[in-house]
């Protein structure tokens, strides 16, 4: 055999190898029978499915045969050797004000009487320092909508921690807060973003984003931010270059139309814009408000079929979010086998959730994110903020807690 031959070989082999591991990935899940199998269908076929049909699944009797077609596409998009890959970040939420100009009535952070604080310049960065000895490499920091603090605070704030910490990334200001600092500075969202970035701004978080639906919007006092102004926002940012993240608040009295709906307006964004990073679906926690009896609280089947529904109808998004402070950390850890690749992060001290009567830790360590990946039977990574890979670990996945291998199995 000449040394042609043998490189020939070894390259059909190769090819043969990439078939199987493409054929393994691509194998239906879904039962001939089952009622979705015609949305299963144009879904293994790479198509994008319709608002219709993201309704259809969220009606759809069977969860586990809507999970496993979340989980089939994660897979697909996770692309080839990444298929069980799931991130995390070493992060650290920064909160500099609870105060808050605004009332949205799900919300037990801002304005609790007198607990109401506003940090200085240097409050803001002795907490930076904390995180940053445990080796963080990200803050995400979002206030309410203060008018001590202005655009002038967060420009100060941004470049002492820059000046203090070159190598962390800000991912920081939701569109919310660029709107307010536009108004205050009587400027341009571009001009505040422009002047927050030379400040040392790198990306911004999905937050404000709540549900888009302006009945649901009324009722719950949400007076900030219409749909079109946050999307614009969030356009302008990825014009400029940068990445961001989306949210969707459920709990709030909204149907199951208004979450496709909100789902959809993202899509076209992302179409027009294509800058946002991940999709996470949050979940209302109600104490210290008075909704709880105006709302329907999300089941873990509801935030299941967020998880999936999101991850199919999102073909466009990259990442979806189980974000662990919310769902606590075993729902979390199935989420990932319904389409959810990220837990998000380490968090240091999170704010927001924990005043409405969140019962999660306030951090995790890595060890333990890793554990709760790997034992969820995926392979932890962690990212930075943008996700290029820091660090693929050592922990293997575990075979007993593969449940996303379960799921499939048990429908096909
Ligand atoms: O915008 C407010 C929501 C959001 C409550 O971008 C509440 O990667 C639950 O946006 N119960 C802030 N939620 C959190 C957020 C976020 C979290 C993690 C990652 C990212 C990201 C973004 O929390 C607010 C609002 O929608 N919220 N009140 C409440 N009572
Ligand atoms: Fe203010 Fe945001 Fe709370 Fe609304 S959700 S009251 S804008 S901090």
């Amino acid at each position: 055999m000449t040394c042609y031959d043998v490189a020939l070989l070894e390259s059909v082999s190769r090819q043969h190898e990439k078939e199987l591991t493409v054929s393994v990935v691509l194998e239906k899940v879904l039962p001939g029978s089952s009622t979705i199998s015609d949305i299963a269908e144009r879904i293994y076929a790479g198509e994008r499915i319709t608002s219709a049909d993201a309704l259809r699944l969220y009606h759809h009797p069977d969860l586990l045969e809507v999970g496993a077609l979340g989980e089939f596409v994660r897979r697909r998009k996770a692309g080839e050797g990444k298929e069980k890959f799931v991130y995390y970040i070493h992060n650290m939420h920064l909160n500099p004000t609870n105060f808050c100009v605004e009332t949205c009535r799900f919300c037990s952070y801002a304005n609790p009487g007198n607990k109401a604080y506003s940090w200085t310049v240097e409050e803001v960065l002795d907490e930076a320092r904390k995180g940053a000895q445990l080796g963080i490499n990200e803050i995400h920091m979002v206030g309410g909508l203060n008018p001590i603090c202005d655009l002038n605070y967060y420009e100060e704030v941004m470049k002492a921690i820059k000046a203090e910490f070159p190598h962390l990334h800000l991912k920081a200001m939701t569109a919310v807060e660029i709107e307010y600092l536009a108004n205050l500075e009587g400027i341009s969202f571009e001009e505040t973003l422009k002047r927050l970035v030379a400040a040392g701004l790198n990306s911004m978080p999905g937050g404000g984003a709540e549900i888009f639906d302006e009945s649901v919007r009324t009722k719950m006092a949400v007076k900030k931010t219409p749909a079109h102004k946050w999307l614009e926002i969030h356009g302008i940012a990825h014009q400029m270059g940068m990445k961001t993240t989306a949210t969707m608040l459920t709990g709030i009295g909204e149907a199951v139309e208004h979450k496709v709906d909100h789902m959809r307006l993202l899509r076209d964004q992302q179409d027009i814009s294509g800058g946002f990073m991940c999709f996470i679906p949050l979940k209302c926690y109600y104490e210290g408000t008075t909704i709880a009896d105006e709302v329907v609280e999300p089941t873990a089947d509801d935030l299941l079929r967020d998880i999936a529904i999101s991850r199919i109808f999102l073909d466009n998004f990259d990442h979806i979010k189980a974000y662990w402070i919310q769902l606590g950390v075993q729902l979390a850890q199935v989420a990932l086998s319904f389409g959810a690749d990220d837990l998000d992060g380490t968090i240091g001290e999170e704010k927001i959730t924990h005043a409405a009567g969140a019962k999660t830790p306030l951090q995790l360590a890595k060890e333990r994110m890793e554990e709760l990946i790997s034992t969820a039977g995926y392979t932890p990574v962690e990212r930075d903020t943008v996700y290029n890979i820091r660090r693929v670990s050592t922990c293997a996945p575990s075979i007993v807690g593969a449940l996303s291998d379960r799921v499939a199995s048990l429908i096909s």
